[in-house]
């Protein structure tokens, strides 16, 4: 297999917005990432990937953004920005921008001028349609709003938004838009960066004609076939690389909801030249019933296993995947997969060993590394994120659901888990802030805190170090093939990973109880060969969440 830096690296995401307030605006800032660049650097991770910090209205928190070439200004200025690139740098790590360019903000200048009239020379930068009938154009629902087509009384036409109405779809048909999205890349990368992670890459282009769902209803429906993997999708990023990409050595990562692994293997299959992994999210798909995300649904451990397992080979020469269990977007994954109470530092470990001893790139979310919990906040007034809120007025307003029912899945699901500030110490707001923060802060930051978790010798922090350095010192487990062991159990999670002679046997307990396990005929372990392991002591059985990782 070939060998990448970006194969090599675990990534760290960071939320500027919830990552460290330094001015005490209650708003996290570039300044306050820079006082933690040594905190980073000493957690052992080789690339930051920032979520969006350019000028924005903040409608979907920076996913909507109305100068591509500036930086917002409850963040900082181009020249903090700069200052944080070089210190990035100088540490010896890389940084990966956000880029957004499914679509903008309904308050940059092109959109502006595109809506002003039918005749002007940006009016095709996005997607504009009359309607049918006297209705949208299509039938079409969008990520966050019933209808994905929003009026503008303006020219009398509709415009396709696949999020929120202040986000319009970029129109990637148009050459001279490409143009501009692949001039402001090679802005940004004569800055310095070392790559970016692409917002829905896979959803701008769509199906010509932009046709209906076919249906009996006269109700908005998913129209994921005409804008997912759409038809030009692959010429559009084979473009981008011949024209940006190639030049530089950097790493891309590209945001595509609902592939397969076929699909993935289009994008990321070197000999293609489009990107170099995708975050895909069939394990994340794994709680949610027919209806998505919000409608809750209990899971299995031989589920799970399998998707692991069929990206894990699926990819194998094929491709490269990338590793995580929580994002921006994504409950905590200890609250998720784990126990976030009486196991939340054992199941935490566990979950965490999950992800760095299996092949592709790591991904910690801020706040992971110390083991952080989803929210319950009491009323909907305390939310803040577009999604939840839209969701919670849509359910209530179409009256199937009491507002019980619905807080039970933004409780499960909402975005707003991943978003409480991070928790440095037990201080007020959890030194996230001197000021108000944006939104409040868990309650469970007196305990769960990067200051507790650096002087305790057995924290997940600690934990997430030693799993940090472990990857790097046995490049087995970055490139060694996955093999499964004991595929039926529902309680244990167990592969190898094996390159040449080498072979790393990894058990993990996915239940908060001792379980027996029995390693298939042939598999010697020994405590000579435990390389790492979240319990002391062994015994026959495993105990709740234990993970043991040995050399056999
Ligand atoms: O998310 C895209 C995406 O697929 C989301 O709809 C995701 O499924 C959802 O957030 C889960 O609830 C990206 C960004 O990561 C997200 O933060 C943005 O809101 C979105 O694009 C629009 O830019
Ligand atoms: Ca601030």
């Amino acid at each position: 297999m070939k060998q990448n830096w970006w194969k090599e690296a675990v990534v760290y995401q960071i939320y500027p917005r919830s990552f460290c307030d330094s001015n005490g605006d209650g708003i996290g800032d570039l300044r306050g990432i820079i006082s933690k660049l040594d905190y980073l650097k000493d957690l052992g991770v080789n690339v930051i990937w920032l979520c969006p910090v350019y000028k924005s209205p903040n409608d979907d928190n920076g996913y909507d953004i109305s100068d591509y070439y500036d930086i917002m200004d409850e963040f900082g200025t181009l020249s903090d920005w700069e200052e944080m690139l070089s210190d990035i740098h100088k540490r010896g790590m890389k940084l990966i921008m956000d880029l957004v360019v499914n679509h903008s903000s309904d308050e940059h200048k092109w959109f502006k001028e595109s809506r002003s009239s039918k005749n002007n020379e940006k009016r095709d930068y996005y997607i504009w349609k009359k309607g049918k009938d006297g209705r949208e154009p299509s039938n079409w629902t969008s990520f966050f709003t019933p209808s994905a087509w929003e009026y503008d009384d303006k020219t009398g036409e509709y415009y396709l938004h696949l999020f929120s109405k202040k986000q319009p779809d970029l129109n990637w048909e148009n050459p001279k838009l490409r143009e501009e999205i692949f001039t402001m890349m090679k802005w940004w990368l004569q800055k310095g960066i070392d790559g970016f992670r692409m917002d829905v890459i896979n959803c701008i282009s769509k199906v010509e004609g932009y046709p209906s769902v076919p249906s009996q209803d006269s109700g908005y429906k998913w129209g994921g076939e005409y804008f997912i993997n759409g038809p030009r999708v692959h010429e559009y990023l084979q473009e981008m690389n011949r024209k940006v990409l190639s030049k530089h050595d950097i790493m891309t990562v590209g945001e595509t909801p609902d592939v397969n692994v076929d699909d993935a293997a289009l994008y990321t299959a070197e000999e293609r030249n489009e990107l170099n992994m995708v975050f895909q999210f069939e394990l994340m798909g794994i709680d949610s019933g027919e209806s998505g995300k919000w409608e809750l649904k209990p899971w299995k451990l031989t589920d799970f296993k399998n998707i692991i397992k069929k990206w894990q080979l699926g990819l194998e020469n094929n491709g490269w995947n990338s590793l995580f269990l929580n994002n921006h977007d994504q409950p905590r994954m200890v609250s998720r997969f784990g126990d976030d109470k009486k196991y939340r530092n054992e199941s935490a470990k566990m979950l965490g060993t999950l992800v760095h001893t299996l092949q592709g790139t790591p991904y910690i979310y801020q706040g992971e590394e110390i083991g952080m919990t989803n929210i319950k906040f009491k009323s909907i007034e305390e939310y803040k994120d577009i999604e939840t809120i839209n969701y919670y007025n849509e359910v209530l307003k179409n009256g199937d659901k009491d507002v019980n029912h619905i807080m039970e899945s933004i409780y499960s699901k909402g975005r707003d888990n991943a978003r409480t500030p991070m928790q440095w110490n037990d201080e007020e707001n959890a030194g996230f802030t001197f000021g108000e923060p944006w939104i409040k802060v868990n309650p469970n930051y007196k305990e769960i805190n990067v200051k507790n978790e650096e002087e305790d010798k057995d924290s997940v922090l600690n934990y997430y170090k030693k799993l940090i350095k472990l990857r790097k010192e046995n490049p087995v487990l970055i490139y060694g093939k996955f093999i499964p062991v004991m595929e039926q159990d529902e309680e244990v999670f167990s592969y190898i990973r094996e390159m040449g002679n080498e072979k790393i046997l990894v058990i993990l307990n996915f239940k908060g109880k001792d379980v027996d396990f029995v390693l298939p005929e042939g598999i010697k372990i020994s405590e000579e060969g435990l390389l790492i392991s979240n319990y002391e002591n062994h015994d026959e059985k495993l105990k709740p969440y234990e993970a043991r990782v040995y050399k056999i």
